[in-house]
């Protein structure tokens, strides 16, 4: 595919998400043309296709994807649908870029990681937009170069002007702050151990079951920690923001303002109603290195597949955590020599043997942090093709082994909770219990001692 043979794209899910796509790839994405749309309204399917150039308007999703006339599907629909259309995606053979979440449920997400390393391709992308902000990136390059030292702490903010009424913490966790599980896994190259979260409900005429301010606590791995305010009803506006503490300093992305108004007796910064505008350049980004490395045959540069099983691993803590009010193990029952390692090794996640994942406190931890599908040879959780000192498991500033003591010969896991949905079942029964896991030692940042689960 060239720019006289672009790639033809296939947006599901005409709403705000989906026509900022559809028009991003219509106006500003060379090499891609929009090819066709769905939506169950059909108008408002029609007015984005006629806008984005005369794009086709398909019945169903699954005639959009079958279609000759698509290379590409871009998935915006909403997010429980998500999993059936990238199954439906992998089975026709042509690459998707999907919204985040990959899939409501760690089941769902586990199953197609699974597919993909069957069909031996890589063909997954991941919508965590925020891995291609400048901002973010900045941050994260500071890190990585070892200038300030190690990162120890990611520290986010995540506000939303307002949030649905009756909207589920589950949904907040999954939709929302899903986007600050993704960040803090890729900005500190750091896997998730466990959740500890406190849902809020700031106003009494909300829904009794809402959890509209989540404090959200995660400890990773090499005994690095997360924190996260989650606000889906501030009240004002929309802001994101990310912070790196790191072992000399600190990297900060600051908010994402442009201007500063005078008038009105008032000097100050306009704030955003939603994210679409604050991160358009990133979304562009994002679809320009998707296709791009559609025509090259090169991994995707954000979040994979396996990055959108491990945001829901750690996102089904977080809902566990805040049901219980307890802390919640983001991969229990993953234990060098636990089932997830007899799993491995016979079924399709096998092909991911050799890019084992080590467990160090549960965490998943690539050795090369490499899965490898189809030999596409991305980073697990890195920009494919990028290489970081995360991406080789060291860390920049003190060169210590991300995966010190542990062998990958005897420490693989995979795709743990294979049957766990978000929030329905409890699985504390089922959790090897903490003296059955490795500790990591907070001096050596080493594991100390082997689990004996087998
Ligand atoms: C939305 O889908 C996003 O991606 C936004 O970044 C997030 O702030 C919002 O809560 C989500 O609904």
């Amino acid at each position: 595919m060239s720019a006289s043979n672009p790639v033809r794209v296939g947006v599901i899910g005409t709403g705000g998400m989906g026509t900022r796509h559809a028009l991003n790839i219509h106006r500003y994405v060379g090499g891609a043309t929009l090819a066709g749309v769905f939506d169950v309204d059909v108008p408002r399917a029609t007015k984005v296709a006629a806008e984005g150039g005369g794009a086709v308007v398909f019945p169903t999703p699954e005639a959009l994807i079958a279609d000759d006339r698509v290379d590409a599907v871009l998935i915006a629909s909403p997010d429980e649908m998500h999993a059936g259309m990238v199954r439906a995606c992998l089975a026709a053979g042509k690459p998707v870029l999907c919204e985040k979440p990959l899939a409501t449920s760690v089941a769902e997400a586990t199953a197609i990681v699974e597919a993909e390393v069957a069909l031996g391709r890589r063909l997954i992308a991941v919508g965590y937009m925020r891995r291609f902000d400048a901002a973010h990136l900045a941050v994260k390059a500071v890190a990585d170069s070892g200038e300030i030292g190690a990162p120890v702490m990611f520290k986010g903010v995540h506000r939303n002007a307002e949030a649905d009424y009756g909207i589920t913490p589950a949904a907040v966790v999954v939709n929302s702050a899903g986007h600050d599980l993704d960040s803090a896994r890729w900005m500190t190259g750091e896997e998730v151990v466990s959740a500890r979260v406190f849902g809020l409900r700031t106003r009494d005429d909300l829904h009794p079951v809402t959890r509209d301010l989540l404090l959200i606590n995660l400890v990773l791995s090499h005994g690095r920690h997360a924190v996260t305010e989650m606000d889906v009803n501030a009240g004002y506006g929309y802001e994101v923001s990310a912070e790196l503490v790191c072992q000399a300093g600190t990297a900060h992305t600051g908010q994402t303002d442009r201007v500063i108004v005078r008038g009105h007796a008032n000097r100050g910064t306009p704030v955003a109603a939603d994210w679409l505008d604050p991160f358009q350049e990133a979304y562009v980004a994002e679809i320009h290195d998707w296709i791009g490395s559609i025509v090259a045959g090169r991994p995707f540069a954000g979040a994979s597949a396996w990055d959108g099983l491990a945001t829901a691993l750690t996102a089904a803590a977080c809902i566990e955590s805040i049901a219980t009010g307890g802390e919640a193990r983001a991969l229990p029952g993953v234990v060098p020599g636990g089932d997830v390692r007899r799993r491995a090794q016979r079924g399709p996640l096998a092909a991911l043997r050799p890019a084992t994942l080590l467990c160090g406190e549960g965490a998943l931890r690539t050795a090369g942090r490499r899965y490898a599908i189809g030999g596409g040879g991305g980073g697990c959780g890195q920009p494919g093709g990028r290489s970081s000192a995360a991406a080789t498991g060291r860390s920049a500033a003190t060169g210590r082994s991300a995966a010190a003591g542990a062998s990958p010969a005897t420490h693989a896991c995979g795709a743990a909770r294979a049957t766990a949905t978000f929030g329905a079942r409890r699985r504390r029964a089922r959790r090897p219990s903490r003296s059955t896991t490795t500790r990591i030692s907070r001096t050596t940042m080493a594991p100390t001692r082997a689990a004996s689960r087998s």
